[in-house]
């Protein structure tokens, strides 16, 4: 009999030495976070396209805030679920591995992932826009405008928004995994972010073999060596068992 798309995955998994994992806002759906472009991904009928950048935040930064503070809220009663845990235990049995995240949610390394990088920041962490402090910030119930604890200059989310650049040294970081890993899986991203999206065939053209795992096709698909369509809750753990 031949071996399942699955059982083939779990193959090149297993043998690989060096592993990067890109993940989207698909991998904490299961842990109750809402996606950004899936059913419910809408805050009082707002786009994150419209709240996530530098212009919004200007224009209305108690628009902007009501909306993380929204988020933060519901971030905190929410638990890594079945796949951040897989990655988590896979990471301890591959030589070189780094887990690429665009969320910014914090429940990777709650589940234990070490060797993370961030790319789009973590709301957990806050920086003023005066004098560039840069904090973490757990409350829950922040004031409308929260005040810089050094300065008491305005506070914003540590995140990149839309049309901000990307941290470079964290970039550089990120595509060096993608570029350097053997095997690479995708897991709960719609693909259409740059250039967090492209890290996947930054991975493919290095001649990684690349595992998408996805409840629905996305721009990757057409280009991974693997599609895994459903849950990454159910499927990380089989993947990595
Ligand atoms: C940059 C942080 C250089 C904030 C985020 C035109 C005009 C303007 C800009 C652009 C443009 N064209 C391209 C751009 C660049 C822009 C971009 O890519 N825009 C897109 C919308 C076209 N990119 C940027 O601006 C980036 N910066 O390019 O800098 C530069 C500098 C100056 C000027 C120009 C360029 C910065 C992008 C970072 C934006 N910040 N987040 C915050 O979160 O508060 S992006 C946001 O989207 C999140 O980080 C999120 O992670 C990311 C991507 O979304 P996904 O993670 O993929 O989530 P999504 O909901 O889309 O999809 C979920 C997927 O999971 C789905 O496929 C679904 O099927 C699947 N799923 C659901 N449930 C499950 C599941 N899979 C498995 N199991 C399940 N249970
Ligand atoms: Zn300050």
């Amino acid at each position: 009999m031949s071996p399942t798309p699955l059982q083939i995955a779990a193959q090149r998994l297993a043998l690989a030495g060096k592993v990067a994992v890109l993940t989207g806002a698909g991998i904490s759906a299961e842990s109750g976070v809402p996606t950004f472009r899936g059913p419910g991904g809408l805050w009082e009928n707002h786009r994150p396209e419209d709240l996530a950048t530098p212009q919004a935040f200007a224009r209305d930064p108690e628009l902007v805030w009501r909306w993380y503070n929204w988020r933060r809220r519901l971030i905190a009663g929410c638990a890594p679920n079945p796949a951040h845990l897989a990655l988590a235990a896979l990471e301890q049995r591959v030589g070189d591995f780094t887990l690429l995240t665009q969320n910014v949610d914090g429940l990777h390394r709650l589940a234990g992932s070490r060797n993370l990088l961030e790319v789009h920041g973590n709301l957990w962490m806050v920086r003023c826009t005066v004098c560039g402090a840069l904090y973490e910030e757990r409350g829950l119930g922040l004031p409308a405008r929260p005040a810089c604890r050094q300065c008491g200059g305005l506070l914003r989310p540590h995140v990149v928004w839309f049309g901000e650049s990307l941290d470079s040294a964290i970039l550089d970081r990120a595509w060096r995994a993608a570029a350097g890993c053997q095997a690479m899986l995708v897991v709960g991203t719609s693909a259409v972010v740059q250039p967090a999206a492209g890290l996947a065939s930054v991975a493919k053209q290095a001649g990684a073999f690349v595992i998408e795992v996805n409840l629905e096709p996305t721009p990757n698909s057409r280009e991974v060596d693997v599609s895994l369509m459903g849950k990454a809750g159910e499927i990380l753990p089989q993947l990595v068992d």
